[in-house]
C-alpha cells in the first residue's frame, strides 16, 4: 500500500514543517525525512514545487493547518502535532481526505498542571510583585501588600480532561474545595459538576481554564462569567487565548470586576496587549505550559514515533478522534 511500507521509509518521505520546532526535533526529522521548513509561508516557489511530493505535515500547538493548505497537498498522508491541542488543524478536512492527525497527549499533563498551580499561587500570593519589591529595594521602607490565601479555597476547573484532572489532584493536596464544568459530568471524577462556566464561576474564588480551544469554546469566558467570578475572584488560563474574551477580561481587571488573573496564553500570541502588560494585578507567562526540557523531549519523541509508525505501516500511537 502506498505510503505505509518500510521501503517507503527508506525513500525519505517529504515533510512540511509549518511551525518553529526545537532543534533536536528538526535534527531527528532530517535524519529520516526530507524536511521543508515553513516554505508554505516563506518560499512560495519552493512550496509550489514540493507540494505534490509532501506526505506529512508537522505542526505545533499554535500552528495553523487550514483546509486550504491540506487541499494544496495531494500526496498528504499524515499530520503530526507537537502539542496536545490541535485546534489549529482542520481535522475534519484532514479526515475527509483520509489523513490521520496525531497529537502529544499525556506526556505534558504534569507540566501544564504544575504551571496552573504555580500561576494560581503566583497571582494570589503576589509572588512576581514580591520579587519586584525586593529587587527595587522597597523592602526597607514599606511592607509588602498582603496576598490571598489559596489552601482551603474554592477552585473551579473549566475542562476536566486529563490535564484538568491532574490540576484537581494537585489542588486536593491544598485541601481546596474543587468543582468543575465540562460538557457532561465525568463518571470517574468525584467533584461537583456545574453545567456551564458562569454557574461554576459564581461558586468559586479561583477559576482555572484548561479546556480545548477551537470554535466550541471561543469566548467562553466572557463578561458574564467574569462578573460571576466576582471582585474576590482570580482567573488562571493555561488553555488557549481564544477561550477567554480578552477585551472583556481587560475591562474586568481594570474595573475590579475580578481581583486578578494569571495568563499563559493569549488571543494573538506572541503579542500581549499593552493594557494587560501594564496591569499590576496580573501574572503573565509566554505559553510555557509544556516548556520543560523533559516534557518537550517526550513530546518530540512522540511526534517522531507517530511519523515512524505511519511510514512503516504500524498503528499510530496517538491519533486524534474524528
Ligand atoms: C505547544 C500547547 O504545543 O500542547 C499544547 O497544546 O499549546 C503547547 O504544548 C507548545 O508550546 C509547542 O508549540
Amino acid at each position: 500500500m502506498a505510503g505505509t511500507s518500510a521501503s517507503n521509509m527508506t525513500a525519505r518521505p517529504e515533510l512540511l514543517v509549518v511551525a518553529p520546532l526545537m532543534p533536536f526535533v528538526m535534527e531527528a526529522l532530517r535524519r529520516d525525512y526530507t524536511v521543508h521548513d515553513r516554505i508554505h509561508t516563506n518560499d512560495p516557489a519552493a512550496f509550489a514545487a514540493a507540494a505534490p511530493r509532501i506526505r506529512g505535515v508537522v505542526a505545533n500547538g499554535e500552528a495553523k493547518v487550514p483546509r486550504e493548505l491540506i487541499a494544496r497537498l495531494p500526496a498528504l498522508e499524515v499530520i503530526s502535532v507537537f502539542g496536545v491541542g490541535y485546534d489549529g488543524v482542520d481535522v475534519a478536512a484532514a479526515h475527509e481526505r483520509g489523513v490521520p492527525v496525531t497529537n502529544t497527549p499525556d506526556v505534558l499533563n504534569d507540566d501544564v498542571a504544575d504551571l496552573a498551580i504555580g500561576l494560581l499561587l503566583a497571582v494570589a500570593r503576589r509572588i512576581p510583585q514580591a520579587d519586584r519589591f525586593v529587587r527595587a529595594d522597597e523592602w526597607p521602607g514599606a511592607a509588602p501588600t498582603l496576598g490571598r490565601k489559596v489552601s482551603g479555597g474554592r477552585l473551579g476547573i473549566v475542562g476536566m480532561g486529563r490535564i484538568g484532572q491532574a490540576i484537581a489532584h494537585r489542588a486536593a493536596a491544598f485541601r481546596m474545595d474543587i468543582a468543575y464544568t465540562a460538557r457532561s459530568p465525568r463518571a470517574n471524577v468525584n467533584h461537583t459538576h456545574y453545567p456551564d462556566a458562569a454557574s461554576l464561576a459564581a461558586a468559586v474564588e479561583f477559576l482555572v481554564v484548561i479546556t480545548p480551544g477551537g470554535a466550541a469554546t471561543r469566548g467562553m469566558i466572557d463578561a458574564r462569567v467574569l462578573a460571576a467570578l466576582g471582585p474576590e475572584g482570580y482567573l488562571v488560563n493555561v488553555a488557549r487565548g481564544s477561550v477567554v474574551d480578552e477585551p472583556a477580561l481587560i475591562e474586568a481587571l481594570r474595573s475590579g470586576v475580578i481581583a486578578g488573573a494569571a495568563l499563559d496564553v493569549f488571543a494573538s500570541e506572541p503579542h500581549v496587549p499593552e493594557a494587560l502588560r501594564a496591569m499590576p494585578n496580573v501574572v503573565l507567562t509566554p505559553h510555557i505550559g509544556s516548556a520543560t526540557r523533559q516534557t518537550r523531549e517526550a513530546m518530540g519523541q512522540l511526534v517522531l514515533d507517530n511519523l515512524r509508525a505511519h511510514f512503516t505501516g504500524a498503528p499510530l500511537l496517538t491519533p486524534v478522534d474524528a
